[in-house]
């Protein structure tokens, strides 16, 4: 493999290097990405995640996205954190369907303590069925990451969600730097981080430039970088914002496999609304993870039929893709 397809890795893009990257000929680059993806990645398989809402809305925070805000009035019905038992039930259905990882998500700010424990148990009785586990919990200390590293979890996911220029549009009771800080503390206690962004918010070009470069200039990339499309749900503030279009999300893609050759990229929320030939050329991009199964948190993801047949059609199979903490800091950079 050439040495162009496997660079070395890189956490001083400037926005102009990137926007370079984002705006050449899309032939040319979806040439590049699916070359730097053929250098770090068997191109043929997909990871897949399947997602459960383990504590459902009232959530304080006011995220202009999200269907879970009490800000918000979206029709979300309120539950309680689930029972162990019915966590279990719902990782061996997971299992079965074969998904690899179990991704639990929860409506916080920031997990309580005691919270938190009750997480672990789910965490652990989800390992035990052999799976791999990731929590998304909202902020977290220093002190609680490595309480989760300690109990085995393998991933934590935290979005950046947007460029730091558009962020005050879309969420205000949080800060870019708490985010940053949730970040870096999970990256201390050991965890594989899982951080990417939502698109079709309303935000420019420069926008997404910016929030990859964010996430590629952190002092270790992200091991996932989810790619979320907005799930437009009504009763936020964003439902009915002009939508993005197929060709700049899949360039979005392209432009995050290439500075992040190693980490592996979602193709996140939003699938329902793309077509099979979207999704395809998303791959062909180097997006190389899903959630499967019928439901992401609160709303719909494809059938897991028709993601069977779009498997089938792509030949593309389901194995475990090799996530890159260790290769990234095998790295001579
Ligand atoms: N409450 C925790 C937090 O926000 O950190 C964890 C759960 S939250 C639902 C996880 C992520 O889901 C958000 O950061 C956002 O990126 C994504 N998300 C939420 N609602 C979405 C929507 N309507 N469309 C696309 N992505 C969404
Ligand atoms: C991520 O980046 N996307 C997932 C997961 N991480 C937690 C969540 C998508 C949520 C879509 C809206 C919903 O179902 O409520
Ligand atoms: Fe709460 Fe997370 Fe939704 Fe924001 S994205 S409102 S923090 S559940």
């Amino acid at each position: 493999m050439s040495e162009l397809n496997t660079p070395a890795l890189r956490h001083d893009w400037s926005k102009q290097e990137i926007t370079a990257l984002f705006e050449q000929p899309f032939n040319d680059l979806l040439f590049q990405a699916q070359s730097i993806h053929r250098g770090n990645f068997d191109p043929n398989q997909v990871q897949v995640s399947t997602l459960l809402s383990i504590k459902t809305g009232a959530c304080p925070e006011d995220c202009g996205y999200c269907s879970q805000s009490s800000k918000n009035d979206a029709e979300v019905e309120r539950e309680r954190l689930l029972p162990l038992d019915e966590v279990i039930e719902k990782a061996q259905l997971a299992k079965d369907n074969g998904a690899s990882r179990f991704c639990m998500g929860a409506a916080w700010r920031n997990p309580t303590d005691k919270n938190l424990e009750k997480v672990i148990d789910m965490i652990t009785a989800v390992k035990d069925i052999g799976m791999e586990t990731c929590v998304t919990l909202g902020m977290l200390t220093e002190k609680q990451s490595q309480r989760l590293k300690d109990a085995g979890l393998d991933y934590y996911n935290h979005n950046l969600d947007t460029s730091p220029e558009h962020y005050g549009d879309i969420i205000t009771t949080r800060t870019y730097q708490d985010r940053l800080d949730t970040l870096a503390n999970v990256r201390a206690a050991n965890i594989n981080v899982c951080s990417g962004g939502i698109l079709g918010m309303g935000e420019q070009r420069s926008d997404r430039v910016s929030l990859l470069q964010q996430l590629s200039n952190l002092p270790q990339h992200p091991d996932s970088v989810p790619i979320n499309m907005l799930v437009q749900v009504e009763g936020t503030p964003l439902h009915g914002v002009d939508e993005i279009e197929p060709l700049e999300f899949i360039r979005t893609i392209a432009t995050a496999r290439i500075i992040m050759p190693k980490s592996v990229v979602r193709l996140s929320a939003g699938r329902t609304e793309m077509s099979d030939e979207t999704q395809a050329l998303c791959f062909l991009a180097g997006a190389n993870s899903i959630f499967y199964g019928d439901k992401l948190l609160t709303t719909d993801n494809p059938a897991e039929s028709h993601d069977q047949q779009l498997f089938d059609k792509l030949g593309l199979n389901t194995k475990h893709v090799f996530e890159s903490t260790s290769k990234q800091s095998a790295c001579s950079c």
